[in-house]
């Protein structure tokens, strides 16, 4: 049976948009805890953590709040590597995707060689260097990429990060939104695949998982309560399969569950999809829906 740990991280500051920061408070509202337990699982919920004001977090080049996302990435972080520790399968609550830089490293601090799916509309791997729009949720994963980090110039607040990830053990599934520069990283990595079939592989690999989900990888008619939707996503039954399918390699160590913004939603029934829709994600990582 599942014991799963769940870290809110109620942290907006990769991104412009507020109100994601109220995505663990309403994922829990919706009823998690209990809907987990319900399905068997043992469950430990930590709380939320806590993030420090920074001062005079000055732009670096186009780069925003670079010491405020770095700090908060480094407390979570270290809250993900104690939730591993004590045995638990980690369930991270967002807060917007640069979340997944603190996420990623605290799980590769307990289990050194990960993989990770990556589910989202937008690859999330644009540089300090390549990002069109300078927010930090655009890039988590060049900081942790090994054949990036050369590359990339270290922020400040960044200096704890060490690269933890190898391109050929990254997945990504439901893609639709990619920066042209994002597009010449993943060529250059020679990461593609946004298939089952590149989970498989990753199975046999038999690597504990680290599984990224933004719930934009969903569509907008499902799950509109986002700072960044975009059209032609993945249905409802898509997007649990993927949780179900994970959770049936049984490798699934650590799960992200982010970028819920209720300020996004314009209806209480766009935000309670929203919601709902990643209650139900979650909930298929851990045994299969409706059975
Ligand atoms: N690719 C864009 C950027 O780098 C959008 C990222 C959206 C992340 N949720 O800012």
């Amino acid at each position: 049976h599942h014991s799963v740990g769940i870290i809110g991280a109620p942290f907006s500051k990769g991104q412009p948009r507020d109100g994601v920061e109220k995505g663990p408070d309403l994922i829990r509202a919706a009823g998690l805890v209990e809907k987990l337990r319900a399905q068997g699982c043992a469950v430990k919920d930590y709380g939320n953590l806590t993030f420090v004001d920074v001062a005079n977090d000055e732009p670096i080049g186009n780069v925003k709040r670079p010491r405020a996302v770095g700090s908060a990435n480094q407390r979570l972080s270290a809250a993900v590597h104690a939730v591993k520790n004590d045995g638990y399968t980690c369930v991270m609550l967002g807060g917007d995707h640069s979340l997944a830089i603190g996420s990623i490293q605290g799980h590769a601090a307990a289990k050194e060689d990960l993989s990770v799916v990556w589910v989202d509309a937008h690859a999330d791997i644009n540089t300090p260097l390549t990002s069109p729009t300078g927010n930090i949720h655009g890039q988590p994963m060049s900081y942790l990429i090994r054949e990036l980090h050369s590359k990339i110039p270290v922020l400040p607040n960044f200096s704890w990060i060490k690269p933890c990830v190898s391109a050929k053990d990254i997945v990504y599934i439901g893609l639709r939104d990619v920066d042209p520069e994002e597009h010449h990283i993943l060529k250059l990595l020679g990461i593609k695949g946004y298939s089952m079939t590149e989970v498989d592989r990753l199975g046999i690999a038999k690597k504990p998982i680290h599984l990224s989900y933004d719930i934009d990888a969903l569509d907008p008619s499902i799950s509109p309560a986002t700072g960044t939707p975009v059209v032609g996503g993945l249905t409802y039954r898509e997007g649990v399969y993927i949780t179900e399918h994970i959770c049936q390699t049984g490798l699934l160590s650590a799960v992200d569950m982010v970028e819920v913004n209720p300020k996004r939603g314009r209806t209480d029934g766009e935000i309670r999809s929203t919601v709902n829709a990643a209650v139900d994600l979650i909930r298929g990582c851990f045994g299969k829906l409706r059975e």
